[in-house]
């Protein structure tokens, strides 16, 4: 019923004669004949909850046309079952179903010739194939609508990313436990590779695990390197549970004990995350939160003589502060409108992700060498402020040293 409702929401908004037409991902090719898991395509998703590959969705005010893979006894053997033909309407709420091999003859059957056609202009060859056969009808993008409706979560996608934010927290948790030195990095990895397949979910992205100066890699992904006593793990992991990505990240010592100059630079990525997290209320403009993060980190870092008072604060900290995050980690809406930044409005999730990343600089005093500390959460807008919906996983000093070592 939920998508039938955000169909419905999404046609109020475009003109009376507008059809849609939506269609999922290719599966993809690894190597040879194996294939990538398939993830359906967020929109499709979001709009038909419908999880097989090659299939197309058609859907005006008065009908609903799902195509979809036929039946096929001897591929089924293979590949899996399929919803099939006859099932679909039923299954997925349609008013009709037909195979995917039949779009380009039955696609001009309905939509008529005055509809104004929908569609995602990035979409797959399967689009390609159904605009040639529709040439006389006028194509509109869809998709800025579908973005903004997908940046204001309901409260069904809420408790989906709610327990994907769990299954992060508490595999993040284990690998705070877990973690010593002399383990290799992906070691610390496939704790959140079997917590994320236990419960039934999937890596949202892939996942960093980096020790030491590694974490100055912002998209460090090799994750083969060992972990040393006395440096700091950044691990930046979250899962997807039912097409719902969370994005989690921790930085704590890899031997359980922050030295004093790791203390000095956590503490300061550490405030300005909860300063920043705390300035998310309905009325705020999105551009606060980065604003916020910068004035501390700015300020903490001449604070320890690592800045000079008018310098480049991007050689420490040279990423945003956050992104929306649903079915995507970084999810679909926009940040300005008009070229005005936005505000925040219940249901928006966004994450907070300030950080500090000092590599082997020579004008930096060698204590504070190889330190890269990021922190995030992911934050729910309400009605009145916000709630983190990663909030369970501890980050203070005192709480990671205690975790770390009993
Ligand atoms: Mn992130």
């Amino acid at each position: 019923m939920i998508h039938q409702k955000r169909r419905i929401s999404l046609l109020k908004q475009l003109d009376d004669n507008a059809v849609v037409i939506i269609s999922t991902n290719p599966q993809q090719q690894r190597s040879g004949d194996t294939s990538f898991p398939f993830r359906p395509n967020s929109n499709f998703y979001y709009l038909t909850g419908f999880k097989e590959p090659e299939a197309v969705a058609v859907f005006s005010n008065n009908n609903y046309t799902i195509f979809l893979r036929p039946k096929d006894k001897e591929r089924e053997i293979w590949d899996g079952k399929r919803l099939g033909v006859d099932d679909a309407p039923k299954a997925l709420n349609a008013d009709k179903s037909h195979s995917i091999n039949m779009i380009q003859e039955l696609i001009t059957d309905i939509i008529e010739k005055d509809c104004a056609v929908f569609f995602d202009p990035d979409s797959n060859e399967i689009d390609s194939n159904i605009s040639e056969a529709l040439t006389n009808h006028e194509f509109k993008s869809v998709i800025p609508y579908i973005n903004e409706m997908r940046l204001f979560k309901d409260s069904n996608e809420i408790s989906l990313m709610k327990k994907s934010a769990n299954i992060s927290v508490k595999a993040h948790e284990l690998a705070m436990k877990k973690t010593k030195p002399g383990l290799h990095e992906y070691e610390v990895q496939s704790i959140f590779d079997g917590h994320f397949i236990k419960n039934n979910s999937v890596h949202a992205y892939s996942p960093i695990v980096a020790g030491g100066e590694n974490a100055c890699v912002l998209h460090y992904t090799e994750n083969n390197k060992i972990l040393n006593d006395g440096d700091l793990v950044l691990i930046d992991a979250g899962c997807e549970f039912e097409c719902y990505a969370s994005d989690i990240t921790r930085t704590f010592p890899v031997c359980g004990s922050f030295s004093r100059p790791q203390k000095e630079i956590y503490q300061i990525v550490l405030d300005a995350q909860i300063a920043a997290i705390n300035s998310i209320r309905p009325g705020a403009k999105v551009s606060e939160p980065h604003q916020i993060t910068t004035k501390i980190i700015r300020e903490g870092l001449i604070g320890l003589g690592i800045l000079e008072s008018d310098g480049d604060l991007s050689q420490f900290f040279m990423h945003g502060t956050g992104h929306w995050i649903g079915l995507d980690v970084h999810d679909v809406g926009d940040y300005k409108l008009k070229d005005e930044h936005r505000t925040f409005q219940k249901g928006m999730v966004i994450t907070v992700e300030p950080g500090i990343y000092i590599g082997n600089n020579d004008k930096i005093n060698p204590i504070y060498h190889n330190i890269g500390v990021r922190i995030e959460d992911d934050v729910f807008v309400t009605d009145n402020g916000n709630t983190v919906l990663t909030a369970d996983l501890i980050k203070e000093i005192t709480d990671i040293e205690s975790i770390m070592n009993n």
